[in-house]
């Protein structure tokens, strides 16, 4: 199935969304930069086998109603505090009502899975209503994350277990990496240091 088959009238306001979001975080401005930004609407592929794990019904209400990330952005930070930066930034814009902030980061997911979920409804414009999901994390948790994605679509994965646990031990030498970063940065900062 196309996404145009699946979606429908509604894929002109979900690309109303994307667009309303990346225009939102345009505006962010502050001494840490973003580095990058990317989005995408959810294929009607993932969004069916989405809705098939979650138990939802497969149709497009369901989609547009039940799942967060039919429009997802990802927020890509050098640094751990930036990813908080610009969440804080995020969940003080008026355009758009936080419904749900997950920290993974904070509290890493068993595999290692580390970055910041905002759950979101855009309350203005031509999107008003639309649900979406913003996830932020740092460059190297997202190196990580774009690898172990691929567990997900890999029916049989040769040396499974080992594979997964040298994931495991990659994501927590990275956040190790990217707390020793910060702490370098902050003492680069410190005038006094
Ligand atoms: P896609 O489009 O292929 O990326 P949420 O409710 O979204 O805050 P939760 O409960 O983990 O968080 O939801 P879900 O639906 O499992 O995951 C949402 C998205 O977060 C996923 O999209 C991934 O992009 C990312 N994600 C969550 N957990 C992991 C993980 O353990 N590893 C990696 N690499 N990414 C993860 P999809 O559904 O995979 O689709």
């Amino acid at each position: 199935m196309t996404d145009e088959e699946f979606y429908k009238e509604a894929l002109g306001v979900l690309r109303d969304a994307e667009s309303y979001l990346l225009s939102l975080i345009g505006q962010y401005r502050d001494s840490s930069p973003i580095i990058s930004c990317k989005s995408r609407i959810k294929s009607a592929q993932s969004m069916v086998e989405k809705l098939e794990r979650q138990g939802f019904e497969i149709t497009l209400q369901s989609a547009l109603e039940k799942v967060y990330d039919a429009v997802g952005i990802r927020i890509i930070c050098g640094f751990v505090d930036d990813v908080y930066h610009v969440s804080e930034w995020l969940e003080n814009c008026s355009g758009i009502e936080i419904i749900h902030r997950k920290d993974y980061i904070a509290y890493p997911k068993p595999n290692g899975y580390r970055s910041l979920h905002l759950c979101l409804r855009i309350r203005e414009g031509t999107a008003a209503g639309t649900l979406a999901e913003i996830q932020i994390r740092t460059m190297a948790i997202d190196f990580w994350a774009t690898l172990e994605h691929k567990l997900k679509y890999k029916h049989k994965i040769p040396h499974e277990d080992l594979i997964r646990r040298e994931l495991k031990r990659c994501a927590d030498e990275i956040a190790a990496t990217d707390m020793s970063m910060q702490t370098i940065r902050d003492m680069l900062a410190d005038e006094n240091f």
